[in-house]
Formats: C-alpha cells, sequence, structure tokens
C-alpha cells in the first residue's frame, strides 16, 4: 500500500497510511444497557458488524431477494465514467462505511489521476485487509485508510486537506439513519468535504412491499442470522444470556413512514441479564433492531438540499429499484 505521506510536500498528521483506530470505542456495552432499559426496546444497527455479522452481511448481498446490491452495483458499472467525470484530477476520494471495497473499484478503473483514495470504516479488520486488497490493485494510488465510527464524525488528515475531496457513500446505508440524522450527517458530510465537494450517494428507493419485505426476510433465514447475531455477540463479548431460540426476526415495511423495520421477538416472557443487570421481555415484546429508510428521488433531493447540496445528476437502474445520487456542494454552509 502506498501512503499520501510520500505525496512531496503533504503535511501528515502523523497517522497516515496506516490503520488509525483512535476513534474506536467499545459502546456496544453503552448501547445494549440503554436500549434494553428504553421502552421500546432498541439497538442501533451499527452493532450488527462484528467479524461474524460483516460476514453474514456478505452473504446477504447475494441473497436472490436482496436487490439493493446487486442493482447498484449495476447502475455504478453502466455509468461509472459518467460519475468519474464529476471527481476532478488530484481529488481524494473519501468512503464512508467502506466495508468491502466492491463498488469503490468501479470509480478507481475510471479515476486514474485521483491522488488518494480514504476508507473510514467501523471494522478495523475489514478496513487492513480491503486496503491491502486494493493497494495491489491500484499500485499507483494513495490509500489512506481510517478506523471510525463515522456518524460520530471523524478527523480528515491534514495532508488531505489540499486536495479537491469527493465523497462516496453507497449501500443506502444513508437509510439507517433518522431522516433528521439522515439530515445531520450529509450536513457533517459537507463540511468535512468542503465547499467544492462532489457527494456520490447510494439510495434505496420507495417501492412496493412485496419486493422490499422478502428482501429483509430472505427464505434462507439469513436476515434473521444476521439479525440475531446481534444477540449472539452480546453473549460472546459481554457474557450476557440471550437465548437466541427464544427470540424470533421480524421485518415489515412501514408504509407511511417508508421504512422497513427489523425487530427481534421475545417468544415468551423472559428475563436476560447483560453485564450484571437483568432486563424482562413480556411475550411478544421486541427489540427494534434496525430501521431502513427508502426515499424518492425527490425526497432525497429535498433532504441533500437541506443539508447544503444540489443534485447533479441521479442514476437509476432500469426498474427504478435503487438509485444513486450525484450532489455538488452549494453555496456558503449555515454552521
Ligand atoms: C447496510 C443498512 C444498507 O438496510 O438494506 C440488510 C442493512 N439489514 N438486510 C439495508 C441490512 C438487513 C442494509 N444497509
Amino acid at each position: 500500500m502506498s501512503s499520501i505521506a510520500s505525496a512531496p510536500g503533504a503535511a501528515t498528521a502523523g497517522q497516515i497510511g496506516s490503520v488509525d483506530r483512535s476513534g474506536l470505542g467499545s459502546d456496544f456495552a453503552t448501547d445494549l444497557l440503554a436500549g434494553l432499559s428504553a421502552s421500546p426496546k432498541r439497538l442501533p444497527p451499527k452493532h450488527f458488524y462484528d467479524a461474524a455479522g460483516s460476514r453474514l452481511f456478505e452473504r446477504i448481498t447475494t441473497l436472490p431477494e436482496y436487490y439493493p446490491t446487486r442493482t447498484e452495483l449495476r447502475i455504478l458499472a453502466d455509468h461509472a465514467e459518467e460519475i468519474a467525470a464529476f471527481i476532478p484530477n488530484g481529488a481524494a476520494l473519501v468512503e464512508f462505511g467502506s466495508g468491502s471495497s466492491t463498488k469503490v473499484r468501479l470509480l478507481l478503473d475510471k479515476l486514474p489521476r485521483l491522488a488518494a483514495y480514504v476508507p473510514v470504516d467501523i471494522s478495523a479488520e475489514f478496513l487492513d485487509d480491503e486496503a491491502a486488497r486494493l493497494g495491489d490493485e491500484f499500485p499507483h494510488l494513495s490509500i489512506v485508510p481510517i478506523a471510525a465510527d463515522f456518524t460520530r464524525g471523524f478527523v480528515l488528515p491534514r495532508g488531505l486537506a489540499r486536495h479537491p475531496l469527493a465523497g462516496f457513500f453507497p449501500g443506502s446505508t444513508i437509510g439507517n439513519f433518522e431522516p433528521e440524522a439522515a439530515r445531520a450527517f450529509l450536513h457533517l458530510a459537507r463540511r468535512l468535504l468542503g465547499s467544492r465537494a462532489v457527494f456520490v450517494v447510494g439510495v434505496d428507493l420507495v417501492k412496493d412491499r412485496c419486493i422490499l419485505e422478502p428482501a429483509y426476510d430472505d427464505a434462507a433465514g439469513v436476515t434473521a442470522a444476521f439479525n440475531l447475531n446481534v444477540l449472539a455477540r452480546a453473549n460472546r463479548e459481554l457474557g450476557a444470556n440471550f437465548d437466541l431460540a427464544a427470540f424470533a426476526h421480524r421485518a415489515f415495511y412501514d408504509t407511511e413512514r417508508h421504512r422497513i423495520e427489523m425487530h427481534l421477538v421475545s417468544g415468551t416472557a423472559q428475563t436476560v441479564r447483560v453485564l450484571g443487570r437483568t432486563f424482562t421481555f413480556a411475550a411478544g415484546e421486541s427489540i427494534h433492531t434496525e430501521s431502513s429508510y427508502k426515499y424518492t428521488v425527490e425526497a432525497f433531493s429535498r433532504l441533500a438540499g437541506e443539508a447544503g447540496w444540489q443534485s447533479a445528476a441521479v442514476l437509476l437502474d432500469v426498474d427504478a429499484l435503487f438509485s444513486v445520487h450525484v450532489l455538488r456542494a452549494r453555496g456558503p454552509l449555515m454552521q
């Protein structure tokens, strides 16, 4: 892997070229205790992605019912050149929540003059592997991995400041945010990337529940295993005693709020111990583990507009299942 620190004259912040883990706290315990104490019970979806959860998610992306990944890949493959044309030569490309780098490869192939690729991900393990692999494939590209929870904001290495910045946020991960939080995140990205930035965002589209619900409740049970893994993770990491057989995966589309909700439903009245505390479940009581918001093209453009971006292009697949928005920074930013 080459490093941006080797770029002549680049001012660096000392963390460049290696994975910076300083932003990672163990907030799983905190969030689990708070979420189980809340009513209704809840847990943020970012905790799905330990090593086992990341593997299960990779399997989800290959399921016949789960259309988002393959559809977005198709859009990116079909329009890579058009999207790349919005990203200036010498830019640094910051990817939020990079996971596996399959999607960005399609853009990198069309960006031979990119100065740096900056994958930001909560999973340092994934980051290391993918960064190493990408480094082999793109030997002239500086790769600057940052292990951070981007939902909390993070600092870019100072060496990147002199480059025009572009953001990449594929996968409709933005759908995990409540609309207010999505707007706040878009605003944060606008501040981070600067006044000449371009931001490429993948957004899942509103559609019939007949397509949406199977995508989050597949026949092979992989999504169920993915959802239940967060309880297994609590048992592994926090010594909790969740009985996985006593919880069921449930996913449904809320047509009014335009969101999929995933829950873990307790089959019986039971108590669970986590870090010395006891939590009671009524029969049928659930933990709300994920919301996955769906947007129309107009609704997402409006949201981005409220966060200091303007729409430069919107690309869809032929069946209008998924959208890729190319946004450009607009006007002076209100703090
Ligand atoms: C990674 C948030 C985009 O909402 O479709 C997939 C996560 N959850 N199946 C999504 C997920 C269940 C996924 N995102």
